[in-house]
């Protein structure tokens, strides 16, 4: 989809001051250069399909949801969701023959490279998951951690269809003795002249994620697509986005985590002054965090009366048990309405409360809590990547009553 900031904004260029001026829009010439200064960045190609009105492009491989363009209705479609490439897409050819695609199957009795097509014959599972970045809130850190500024819009929710890890496991004669960790590996070209292990997107999570892990060839009812790694990936639900591999080529059962620096060093949580190591926790499950997703301050001053206050909510690994929200930035807070299907412990869920407000602004809020009892914070826990902001203070919004 072509976007629509582009052919206005040409056509304001095209025409001359002298022109415009005629025309009594004289001062739209330095509308018109403020625009080119800040026109938006075109899709890349691997994911020139997406819907640009509702993208931030922050490059060309890292793209985010607008928070305006989050819908009510559970699944985010795959034209809207967020995308981010550590490494530049593998070549579209890697589509041409799913069925081909092979995935090397390690540490387990009986050691396997496998095709799609094996795959397929071994098991069918449908789960809905939270796929979140977990530099998504980076952009609320006063730190200003390097990395992508996201505010809401790195994450969706997706239904992915595959199949799932333990019975390939199970197919394979069980794991082989001593192993602690599932290691996915990408299966990107990786850049020549440098040590593998450096940019090489290998990622290990506690074994204990194989019981919800599969191996997905379907995405929101469609053949998975490049940009969210197709033909195959890795899915690990309730676990921060990295975790996720696309275009996956290995998945190792190993004893210990992966030597690749995206695993030892990137993306640990390190207290603010300190240097990213591997004894810091790694970002893995997620935990509780909600938004609001309108109304907004962007769609414009609001009418007094009733609005629909509604969001997002999810809980990582467990379910989300409620949500509250406040229009006085958090001093009183009432119990919204979960409201949509239950996709699972996965998935999202939407939530919505009715309020009536008054001329002047307002400040929104959610606050979620799940049923293992943990309450969404208040504050940010720092650190230096700018990982796992889950603030419910950060995440709210001031609209204004007319
Ligand atoms: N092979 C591979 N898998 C990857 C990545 C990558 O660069 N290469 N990026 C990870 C990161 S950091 C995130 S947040 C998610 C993004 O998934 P998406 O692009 O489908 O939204 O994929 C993860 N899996
Ligand atoms: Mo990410």
């Amino acid at each position: 989809m072509k976007n629509p900031m582009t052919l206005p904004r040409r056509h304001m260029l095209a025409g001359s001051a002298a022109a415009l001026s005629a025309l009594g829009l004289a001062g739209w010439t330095g509308v018109a250069r403020a625009q080119a200064a800040a026109a938006p960045k075109p899709l890349p190609g691997y994911a020139g399909w997406k819907s640009a009105n509702a993208l931030i492009v922050h490059s060309g491989s890292t793209l985010e949801t607008r928070r305006a363009a989050f819908g009510t209705s559970v699944i985010t479609p795959s034209g809207q969701l967020y995308v981010r490439n550590n490494l530049p897409a593998p070549d579209a050819a890697i589509l041409e023959n799913r069925d081909a695609w092979s995935v090397a199957i390690e540490g387990v009795k009986s050691p396997r490279t496998l095709t799609l097509a094996e795959l397929k014959t071994l098991g069918l599972e449908t789960v809905a998951t939270v796929l979140q970045c977990s530099g998504n809130g980076r952009g609320f850190f006063p730190s200003k951690p390097s990395g992508t500024p996201w505010t809401v819009g790195a994450a969706g929710c997706v239904v992915w269809s595959g199949v799932p890890l333990r019975a390939v496991v199970a197919a394979l004669g069980g794991l082989a003795d001593g192993m602690a960790y599932v290691t996915g590996t990408g299966g990107e070209k990786l850049p020549e002249g440098v040590d593998p292990l450096s940019v090489l997107v290998e990622r290990s999570v506690p074994l204990k994620a194989m019981d919800d892990a599969i191996l997905a060839w379907e995405m929101n009812g469609e053949p998975l697509p490049l940009a969210h790694g197709g033909p195959l990936r890795l899915v690990v639900p309730g676990y921060q986005g990295v975790n996720n591999i696309k275009y996956v080529k290995r998945v190792a059962f190993t004893p210990a985590q992966s030597q690749a620096r995206i695993m030892q060093h990137g993306y640990r949580m390190s207290p603010p002054g300190t240097k990213a190591s591997p004894d810091q926790p790694s970002v893995w499950e997620m935990t509780v965090k909600s938004w609001i997703n309108g109304p907004l301050p962007e769609q414009g001053p609001l009418k007094a009366g009733v609005a629909q206050v509604h969001g997002v909510a999810f809980g990582g690994t467990h379910p989300v048990k409620g949500v509250e929200v406040s229009v006085d930035g958090g001093k009183t807070w009432q119990a919204a309405q979960l409201v949509g299907p239950d996709l699972g412990r996965f998935a999202w869920r939407q939530f919505v409360l009715p309020v009536r407000l008054g001329a002047g602004t307002h400040v929104l809020a959610s606050r979620a809590t799940d049923t293992a009892g943990n309450v969404q914070a208040e504050q940010r826990e720092e650190n230096v990547g700018g990982y796992n902001n889950t603030s419910w203070s950060d995440h709210a919004v001031t609209v204004t009553v007319a």
